[in-house]
C-alpha cells in the first residue's frame, strides 16, 4: 500500500483515522464533501460527493486502497440514504474497479443486524436484519463488497462498526464499543493482510458483554486492547438517565429499533 485514500475523512471517524493511520502508508488522501476543519498544509485532500461517479473516479485515480467512510452515518429519509449511501456507495466500488484500486475496506455497522434480540450471540454467518434505512444502506454495501471481490477481484473487507469512541457511553455500548486504536488494527488487516478476498469483521474492542462472535477477526490476527468493562461505572450511570425503551434495549441496534417501530412484540424473543 502506497496509497490509501480515506472518504469520509472529515466526519468523527475519519478524521481520528486518518491521523492514527499518518505514516502508516507513504501516501494518505483524503475527500469528504465538506474540507475538514483540522486540514494541514501538507494533507493530500480533494473534495468529492459520492453521488457523482465521475467525481469518485477522479479521486480514487492513483490509489492502492480505499478505507471508504463517507456517506449518511446514521438513520436517515429515504432520499439521503439513497443518494449518500446506496448510490455514492455504488459509485465508489465501480470507480474503484475502473481504477484498478486493490483494497476496499468498508466502514459497515452494527445495525445491518440490529434486529437480532441482545440475549443472542451471532456471528457473520447469521442472515442481515437490518434496523433502519441506514442499516439496510450498509447490508447493501456487504453485499456490494462481495460481488466487486468474487467477480471483479477486489480484496474486500466490511467492519460492521459498532460504536466508536474513546469510551463506552451506555450499557448498549458496553457491548459494542470499540476504541480507535482496535479499528486501525482491523483496518490494516483489510488493506494488507495476503490472505483476504472478502471478509466481515465485527468493529468491537475486547467486551465481556459483546454480543457477537468476531471468529473470523481473530483469524486473521485481531488482538483487540480496548476492554470496556473498565468504563462500566460511568458507563451505567450515564444508561441510568436514558429515558425508558423496552424495544430499543431489547434488541441489539438500540434506538435504532424503536425509532417507527409497529412490530408485534408477541413474536418476541425472535
Ligand atoms: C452507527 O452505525 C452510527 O454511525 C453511530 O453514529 C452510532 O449510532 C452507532 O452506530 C451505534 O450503534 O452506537
Amino acid at each position: 500500500m502506497q496509497t490509501v485514500l480515506i472518504t469520509g475523512a472529515s466526519g468523527a471517524i475519519g478524521t481520528r483515522l486518518r491521523r492514527l493511520l499518518n505514516g502508516v502508508y507513504p501516501h494518505l488522501r483524503l475527500s469528504d464533501l465538506r474540507t475538514p476543519s483540522d486540514l494541514a498544509a501538507g494533507d493530500a485532500f480533494i473534495a468529492a460527493d459520492l453521488a457523482d461517479l465521475a467525481a469518485v473516479e477522479s479521486v480514487v485515480d492513483g490509489v492502492d486502497g480505499i478505507v471508504h467512510l463517507g456517506g449518511h452515518s446514521v438513520e436517515g429519509s429515504w432520499e439521503t440514504v439513497l443518494s449518500a449511501n446506496i448510490i455514492g456507495c455504488y459509485n465508489l466500488f465501480e470507480a474503484a474497479r475502473r481504477k484498478r484500486v486493490k483494497r476496499i475496506v468498508f466502514a459497515s455497522s452494527n445495525h445491518a443486524v440490529g434486529f437480532y434480540p441482545r440475549a443472542r450471540r451471532i456471528g457473520i454467518d447469521h442472515h442481515v436484519r437490518p434496523d433502519s434505512r441506514y442499516g439496510v444502506s450498509k447490508a447493501f454495501g456487504e453485499a456490494l463488497g462481495a460481488l466487486y471481490a468474487f467477480k471483479h477481484g477486489l480484496r474486500v473487507t466490511c467492519i460492521r462498526i459498532g460504536n466508536f469512541g474513546d469510551q463506552p457511553i451506555d450499557r448498549r455500548r458496553l457491548s459494542i464499543w470499540i476504541e480507535p486504536e482496535d479499528l486501525v488494527q482491523l483496518v490494516r488487516i483489510g488493506l494488507e493482510h495476503p490472505d483476504i478476498r472478502y471478509e466481515v469483521f465485527f468493529g468491537a474492542s475486547d467486551n465481556v458483554r459483546g454480543w457477537w462472535d468476531n471468529a473470523e477477526a481473530f483469524r486473521y490476527g485481531y488482538r483487540p486492547q480496548g476492554r470496556s468493562e473498565d468504563f462500566r461505572d460511568a458507563a451505567l450511570a450515564a444508561d441510568a438517565k436514558l429515558p425508558p425503551d423496552h424495544i430499543g434495549d431489547w434488541f441489539q441496534g438500540g434506538t435504532y429499533c424503536s425509532n417507527e417501530y409497529e412490530g408485534d412484540e408477541e413474536l418476541w424473543p425472535l
